[in-house]
């Protein structure tokens, strides 16, 4: 066991480094990382278990930091662990340093996620707690049951609404494999914490049935005692909330404490503050990036003992990959988070059918074809359909993760930090559905999944005003524009951040399908109707789907309009078409799943869809910007129809007259246009 003398100068090895990162960035949070500093110390140099030699070991036990502000604390712990040099360390926050404001995720440097914005980085951590527990039950590879999940929250994280959604998921399916560390200092970004909490959040969290551990964050003996106590507990998670001193060992200029204070939350502790602070803690602050020679012993022991722990680990893996090789090849695979091969002709689409229904097809067969696959629903399977998926296989439950179907409850944005979580964690693809209007509460999670460029599936249903009998509140206008904006922006890797997809029926529905599970770099959306929706005429090649947009079986040579929709849109213009050519116009209709896709086509492809100067005219159940960009380089008589307000209530089929969704009115707008 290590002396608390040694655990105690490493937590102030570790407040000094993060407090000097912070310093030279003039730039940072030194607060909380200095008053976390005790627990990430016992945490790295006795529990957690990985190989420093090969980071992405799968059985290895994961660390998700929640407040992503105290990244200063994680880099220096990492610095000790050997992950970051002193130097990378001291380029906190510049340009093209691999030590950024807020890191996202970046395995090799053995960071599995932290969070900016508050309160999604602990749920993504329940996540990756239910990969664990599925693997383990999928798979029968011991070392997944043997995975310990870390989570570090804060004050801002257990204020966040999404704390409730996590807390209940967390406790209803019984992850016993997840320990979170609350790091309660009473401070937070511009008041103390009492002036806008006055919960009893040990309470709170027993009645939602975790175990509870309240202990002195800054005391190494405690911190050690409580992780071996929520190590195991059976049957729930814990948390342990550990009383922290925000700016612990800090001092002012004047050489008064500087403990407790929120000026130490978001800002360098400066100039004479900072030279105190360090010399009290025992640094140099002439020279504060070093670390103490009882400090890297401490850490080089550790990586000793890590050895011998990996070796047996990977002699029972193994052990288990002899005895199933298939498995163990299988399970290679899904960490390699390659495609899975599907046969698509296993699914027959109805004809006519609503694209929720044809996506419900699809997710059947997803369901008996892809076994590393978990779809989760917000409380409404049997409307997003997600329940073709759940028909061929069963709910997880605390005691049974046998199943593939994750009942997420009435949480949508919990859900969707759920389901990144997994696939931070790896090895299975995950999948979440509900409404689409309730895409609203999923946003700040797509945003995240885009950022990390992970291949979640979000399938929205009830696409459109077409929900009219629920009234205004489930009608979805400008979700379609929000959701394409993210098409329109770039990840890292310089693709598209979301695919974002929205077929036009059935058959369309299922080369979505195919392209989203093709999809392995980014996130992928699929937009479904609700209502039935006429197939596209005999002979379409659906294949064209891939491309983003493409022209339409039936389409005329030479055409005077061209005609262009996404989703259920599209055969209305087929129908307003008809109407067309009797009157002897050529019409070419297009479909447009995805226009951010189109885009990155050739232009002699896109201009083979949409020649430069012909006459266009879009239809979109959504605010007219959805198409228009098909409108630069048009002729000037081009228009969109679209939404421009919201606030209606009837039945879709009164919707549509009413609003103009009809065969006849896209023959009076186009024949406005000729
Ligand atoms: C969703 C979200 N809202 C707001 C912020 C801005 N913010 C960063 S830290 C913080 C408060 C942090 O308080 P606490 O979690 O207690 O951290 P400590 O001050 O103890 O370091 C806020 C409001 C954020 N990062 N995420
Ligand atoms: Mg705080």
């Amino acid at each position: 066991m290590n002396d608390i003398k040694v655990l105690n100068h490493a937590a102030d090895n570790i407040r000094i480094l993060a407090a000097a990162a912070v310093e030279k960035a003039k730039s940072g949070h030194p607060g909380g990382a200095m008053g976390g500093a005790d627990f990430i110390n016992v945490l790295y140099s006795e529990y957690l278990t990985y190989d420093p030699k090969n980071p992405e070991w799968v059985g290895r036990d994961r660390f998700f930091l929640d407040p992503g502000h105290m990244a200063p604390m994680l880099y220096s712990q990492l610095c000790l662990a050997g992950k970051f040099t002193l130097d990378e360390l001291a380029q906190l926050r510049q340009w093209g340093s691999p030590t950024t404001g807020h890191p996202e995720f970046e395995i090799a440097r053995g960071i599995e996620n932290t969070s900016g914005p508050l309160g999604q980085g602990h749920v993504f951590a329940i996540g990756a707690a239910i990969a664990a527990k599925f693997l383990a039950a999928h798979t029968g590879n011991p070392t997944f049951a043997k995975e310990t999940i870390y989570a570090y929250i804060s004050d801002g994280g257990i204020e966040e609404e999404i704390s409730q959604g996590g807390a209940r998921v967390a406790s209803v399916l019984g992850l016993d494999n997840l320990v979170m560390f609350y790091d309660s200092n009473d401070i937070q970004l511009s008041t103390e914490t009492k002036n806008v909490m006055n919960e009893d959040t040990a309470a709170k969290y027993r009645a939602l049935g975790w175990e509870v551990i309240e202990i002195n964050g800054n005391d190494a003996a405690q911190i050690r005692k409580a992780i071996e106590q929520a190590k195991a507990v059976k049957g729930k998670p814990a948390l342990i909330i550990g009383k922290c001193i925000m700016g612990k060992g800090a001092l002012k200029d004047d050489g008064s404490s500087y403990e407790a204070n929120c000026k130490t939350h978001g800002a360098p502790l400066g100039g004479d503050a900072f030279k105190n602070t360090v010399k009290n803690l025992g640094g140099d602050p002439e020279n504060p990036f070093q670390i103490f020679d009882d400090v890297k012993e401490l850490y080089a022991n550790r990586a000793k003992e890590l050895e011998g722990i990996c070796a047996e680990r990977y002699a029972e893996e193994k052990a288990w990959a002899a005895a199933n090789p298939e498995k163990a090849a299988q399970q290679a695979d899904w960490f390699a988070g390659k495609a899975p091969k599907i046969d698509w002709s296993k699914v027959q689409q109805k004809a006519n059918d609503a694209t929720r229904s044809a996506s419900a097809a699809c997710l059947s067969a997803l369901a008996e074809q892809v076994p590393n696959m978990i779809c989760a629903s917000a409380d409404l399977s049997n409307s997003d359909k997600t329940d073709g998926f759940l028909k061929k296989t069963h709910d997880l439950t605390k005691d049974d993760f046998s199943g593939a179907f994750f009942q997420a409850g009435v949480a949508e944005l919990t859900m969707a930090c759920c389901c990144i979580g997994m696939a931070l964690h790896g090895g299975v693809i995950p999948a979440c559905g509900t409404f689409f209007v309730f895409s609203d509460y999923m946003k700040p999670a797509v945003r995240m999944a885009a950022l990390m460029q992970l291949p979640v599936k979000f399938i929205w249903t009830h696409d459109a005003f077409r929900v009219g009998e629920d009234g205004p509140t489930h009608e979805p206008v400008e979700q379609e524009a929000q959701i394409r904006l993210m098409e329109k922006l770039q990840n890292h890797a310089g693709k598209n951040s979301v695919l974002v997809l929205r077929p036009a029926e059935a058959k369309e529905t299922t080369v979505a399908w195919a392209m989203a599970m093709e999809n392995t770099d980014t996130p992928t959306a699929l937009i479904f109707s609700r209502q039935n929706i006429n197939d596209l005429p005999e002979g379409n090649d659906y294949e064209g789907a891939r491309k983003g947009a493409y022209i339409v079986a039936g389409s005329d040579e030479n055409p005077d309009v061209v005609c262009v929709a996404s989703g259920s849109e599209v055969s209305t213009l087929i129908s307003g078409a008809e109407l067309l050519r009797k009157d002897g116009v050529k019409v070419r209709v297009v479909s447009v799943p995805s226009e951010g896709l189109f885009r990155t086509q050739p232009v002699e492809y896109q201009q083979s869809v949409v020649p430069a100067g012909a006459k266009v005219f879009g239809m979109t159940a959504g605010l007219p910007v959805n198409l228009q960009g098909f409108l630069i380089g048009a002729d000037p008589k081009s228009k969109i129809w679209g939404l421009n307000s919201f606030g209606f209530s009837a039945p879709y089929k009164v919707l549509d007259e009413k609003l103009g969704y009809t065969a006849e009115n896209v023959y009076n707008q186009v024949k406005s246009m000729l």
